[in-house]
Parts: C-alpha cells; sequence; structure tokens
C-alpha cells in the first residue's frame, strides 16, 4: 500500500527535495512537490554579480564533515574543492566560528591595531560558549543572550581592563557591539536580545572548518533534481489552505487548494514552508487550525532576516590575508546591536564585510552582512541608494574618498512572500519542547482519524541543526522515513486503496 499512498510536498527547498528523493527511492510512486515560485532550492539561490557567482542564499557547508550529509552529497556529486575533502579539513573543530584573519576598521577611519581589541575579542568569545552551556544547566540567569552578554562584558571589563586607559576601554566596549551584529547575523536574529539565553545552546556544530560550494550551491539542488522522476514538481503552484482531518472521507484525507483553484487530494502532505511564511499565513493555511501548543511553538520561535549586501571593487583596499572586515563605531561602547532610528542610522547595523575568496576565481568581491529590522529597511530602498550609504560608509571607515564599488547586489529575503526572512532562532522564552512541537505530525497521537496526515520538515522543525542547509535536508528525511516506517508497519493484508 506505501508505494500507492499519494504524498503531496509543499515546497521544492532542500527539505522538500530531500523527503521527495527518499519516497521516490523507496518506491512510493505518487509523489508530488507544489512549489509556489518558478524554481527549485528556496533559500539555496546562487546569483551573478558580473563575471561572478555569489550567493543569495546559504553561502557555507557548516561543519563539512562525516557526519554532515550536505558534505557528503556535495563529495559524491563532486561539487568540492580538493582542500574541503581533506582530513585535516574535516576534523578542524572550530565550533561554528572560523577562525578567519580580521582588518579592523574604525568609525573615524583608522585601521585598529587587532593586538589592542583582542582582549575584547577573546572575552565575547568566551561569552559566547559561555551563553551555550545555560542550556544544559537548566537554568537562566538572565532571559536574552544579549543581557548576559552586556552585563557580563560590563562587569569583566571592569575589573580585567581596570588598568587599561579610558580609551582604548571603550573601543573594546565598541568592539563587542560589532561582534553582537555579527552574532544578529549568525543567528538570523534582529537583536541579541531577542534569542533566548536558555535555548541558545540547542543549536550544535559538526566538525569541519565551513566551505563553499566553487561553482555554487544550487548544484547540489540541480543533481538531486536530476535523479527525481520528471514532472514530480509542479511551479508556479502556491498552496492557499491545506484541509486536513475530514472525518467523511475514509480515502485521501487531505485536500490540498491551490492558489489558482485547483484541489488536489491525497494521503499525506509535507509542509516545508518557512517558518516565517507559517507565522504570517498559518490561520489562512491550515483547516482545521492548528492544534494550540504548535501555534504557540510557531510564535515562541524565531525567525529573522539576514541579507547579504555584495560589493565589486576595482582593486582591494583591504590587506592580500584579509578574510573578514569589521566596522567599528566609535560611539557603541554601551554595546547596542540593534539602531532607534533605523531610517536614518540603518547602515550602522551592517558589521563589515567577508572576503570573497580565491581572488584568482572573484576578483575583487566582499559580500556585506546585516541583519535585523535595518536590514529590513534596506530591503526598501533602491539599489542606488544602497550603493550611496556604502560607499559614503567605505570612505568614512577608511578615510579614502576615493573608493568607488564597480558592482553592487543585495538579497531581499524579508520582501519575498514565500520566505519572509532568512531563517530561524531560538526565541526568548524556547525550549527543546517547541521544536518537538514543531516537527509532530497531525493528528495527534491517540486520535481515531487516519494518521500522519500533515508532516511538518524544513529547517526550523530539526531540534539542533535549525538554520541550516543539512538540518532542513535531514527533516526532509526524517518525514520520509516516517512515513516509509509507517507503511512498513502496517500487515500486507490491509485492504489496497
Ligand atoms: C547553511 C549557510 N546561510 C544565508 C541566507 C539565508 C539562509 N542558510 P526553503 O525556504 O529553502 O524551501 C521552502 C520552499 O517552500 C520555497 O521554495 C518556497 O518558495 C516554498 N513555498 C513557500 N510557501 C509556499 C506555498 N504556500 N506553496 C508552495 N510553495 C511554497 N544554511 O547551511 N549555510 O551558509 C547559510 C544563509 C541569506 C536566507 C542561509 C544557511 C539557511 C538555509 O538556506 C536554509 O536553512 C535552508 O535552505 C532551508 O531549506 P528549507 O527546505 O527548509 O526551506 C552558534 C549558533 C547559532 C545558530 N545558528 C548558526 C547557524 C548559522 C546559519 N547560517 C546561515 C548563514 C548563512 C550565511
Amino acid at each position: 500500500m506505501g508505494v500507492n499512498a499519494k504524498v503531496v510536498i509543499i515546497g521544492c527547498g532542500i527539505s522538500g527535495i530531500a523527503a521527495a528523493h527518499r519516497l521516490a527511492n523507496a518506491g512510493f510512486h505518487h509523489v508530488r512537490i507544489l512549489e509556489a515560485t518558478a524554481r527549485s532550492g528556496g533559500r539555496i539561490k546562487t546569483g551573478r554579480l558580473g563575471d561572478n557567482i555569489v550567493e543569495i542564499g546559504a553561502n557555507w557547508i557548516h561543519g563539512p564533515s562525516e557526519e554532515n550529509p550536505v558534505f557528503c552529497l556535495a563529495r559524491q556529486y563532486r561539487l568540492l574543492d580538493p582542500e574541503a575533502l581533506t582530513p585535516e579539513n574535516q576534523a578542524m573543530d572550530v565550533g561554528g566560528h572560523p577562525p578567519w584573519v580580521p582588518n579592523i576598521f574604525s568609525s573615524s577611519g583608522r585601521k585598529l591595531n587587532t593586538e589592542d581589541i583582542y582582549p575584547a575579542l577573546e572575552m565575547f568569545a568566551e561569552l559566547m560558549y559561555e551563553s551555550a552551556e545555560f542550556e544544559s544547566q537548566g537554568g537562566e540567569p538572565w532571559a536574552c543572550v544579549g543581557d548576559f552578554i552586556r552585563s557580563e562584558a560590563k562587569r569583566r571589563a571592569a575589573e580585567e581592563w581596570k588598568d587599561i586607559d579610558a580609551t582604548t576601554r571603550s573601543l573594546r566596549l565598541c568592539v563587542i557591539s560589532n561582534m553582537l551584529k555579527v552574532e544578529c547575523c549568525v543567528n538570523g536574529s534582529p537583536s541579541m536580545d531577542e534569542v533566548g539565553l536558555g535555548a541558545y545552546g540547542l543549536y550544535k556544530t559538526l566538525p569541519g572548518l565551513d566551505c563553499t560550494f566553487p561553482g555554487g550551491y544550487e548544484g547540489l539542488i540541480k543533481n538531486l533534481m536530476s535523479e527525481l522522476p520528471s514532472g514530480l514538481v509542479t511551479y508556479n503552484q502556491a498552496v492557499r489552505c491545506v484541509h486536513w482531518n475530514n472525518t467523511e472521507k475514509k480515502e485521501n484525507p487531505v485536500t490540498i487548494e491551490c492558489n489558482d483553484g485547483e484541489r488536489i487530494v491525497s494521503d499525506h502532505v509535507i509542509v516545508t514552508v518557512p517558518l516565517g511564511y507559517l507565522k504570517k499565513h498559518h490561520s489562512a493555511l491550515f483547516r482545521p487550525l492548528l492544534p494550540l501548543h504548535k501555534l504557540h511553538s510557531i510564535q515562541r520561535l524565531g525567525f529573522g532576516t539576514n541579507n547579504k549586501i555584495f560589493v565589486e571593487f576595482d582593486s582591494p583596499w583591504w590587506d592580500a590575508d584579509c578574510e573578514i572586515i569589521h566596522l567599528v563605531w566609535e560611539d557603541e561602547d554601551v554595546m547596542v546591536d540593534h539602531m532607534p532610528d533605523v531610517q536614518r542610522s540603518w547602515i550602522k547595523k551592517l558589521f563589515g564585510f567577508t572576503v570573497l575568496k580565491p581572488t584568482e576565481r572573484y576578483g575583487h568581491v566582499l559580500c556585506g552582512w546585516i541583519a535585523g529590522h535595518e536590514s529590513e529597511y534596506m530591503e526598501t530602498l533602491s539599489e542606488q541608494e544602497v550603493t550611496h550609504t556604502i560607499t559614503q560608509l567605505i570612505h568614512r571607515f577608511t578615510g579614502n574618498p576615493t573608493i568607488t564599488p564597480r558592482r553592487v547586489l543585495r538579497s531581499q529575503w524579508f520582501h519575498d512572500p514565500w520566505t519572509c526572512g532568512s531563517y530561524s532562532y531560538p526565541g526568548k522564552g524556547c525550549s527543546a519542547q517547541d521544536l518537538d512541537n514543531m516537527m509532530e505530525p497531525l493528528p495527534m497521537k491517540g486520535s481515531q482519524s487516519q494518521p500522519l496526515q500533515v508532516l511538518f520538515a524544513g529547517e526550523a522543525t530539526h531540534p539542533c541543526y535549525y538554520s541550516t542547509v543539512h538540518g532542513a535536508l535531514l527533516t526532509g528525511w526524517r518525514e520520509a522515513d516516517r512515513l516509509i516506517s509507517h507503511y512498513s508497519s502496517i500487515s500486507p493484508s490491509e485492504p489496497p486503496k
């Protein structure tokens, strides 16, 4: 019967593709993906800036080593550079923070001496490490990571840097502000004040030094798609409503209503829409509505915006070995990571740039990173306004008014109607239970109705790898396996449909 069950998957991102792949390989003949847009990949999206490939969405394989299925697939499809495949690369355990060589500029147009501010970077790394420990200790002396970092940094600075001159001490606190903005990008949160301290440690890292796809992340999608039966995906087919638990229907208890009015009946639906979309549309997307505990978890989990601004130059203004550029505002020793006046000061939220390497492949291209409401506001500006503001910023921090970007390209994830932001983070008051609730299929256990009508996959449903491609992929496999084992446990005498 399993192979005859009708399964509809909503969304053709990596989790939807992974679920379809697994089901098709297990012999399920009636699998369909409905995708709102004209393309596969969702938040894996490779674009172009002039002659260069750039990643509009996911950038790295986080923790490329044997336990990471994205790494294993990329290796199988021969999509990686030789360095990424070396045992040394796979064994490197950097705890999610690669040791990049920095250049640090300040708002008064100086390049800072890394040695002077190194103690601030070290203190920040310690505090982030400690933030992750509260989860296992079961206690939360502060409600959010931001409060913990600020109050501890203030206390430790007074104690440990008491003999340092006031200007350097203040500058180090400004560096902590900058690092909080980096963390907003890493976490996809508007501010570290929104990230729950008790749940921060739920995220787990894998060993391996983060690597990129030289030919673009979308190569992974293309390879996986080429192994699916043709015609399995219907593009430009947005789903409006999932009608489930129709107790009058013994067969195909789920009806999927599309935006164009088409109604598709099925036994199971795997919902992979992003958490941002779910937050906004859950009340229209499900009939009957989702159970309350699931709704509360959807609300408690955070989903924020992290955007990139690619900037190409004729020649570099950073050091040859530089991998990351930090822009430190000298008026931020109060350790702020969000701007009270977003319209006037949105650019202050951009923490800096990563350098696209190797230069022989990319030329002189930087990727600026900006998270939060400031990032969402940036999306509303014209490309010219963004270019102008970025140019002014670089002039101010380098003290060189002649630097001119050749080309600029930015992502706009918040205004993407099918994503509504970038990725999820554990909000204040979140716990492991919320992630369990996210992945729980419907109807709930104990119900008399046909089981596993609505299943949930997607990055925001992974208990410890949320916000990543490998997390999303694993959730697709998980939900496919749930169906496969459901049918393999049903006795063969069960009447076929
Ligand atoms: C990673 C990285 N990375 C940067 C940026 C972004 C993300 N991620 P999808 O959205 O893909 O698919 C859903 C589909 O559903 C989609 O196609 C829709 O069109 C469709 N849909 C929606 N509504 C529909 C409807 N009604 N009907 C039909 N279809 C509908 N991950 O591993 N490495 O470098 C980055 C990054 C700018 C935006 C990332 C990264 C996140 C991944 O991209 C993302 O998780 C997956 O692609 C999601 O796949 P999916 O299938 O779930 O959804 C310490 C600590 C702290 C914790 N965080 C640390 C981790 C850091 C995360 N880092 C990210 C960083 C970057 C730079």
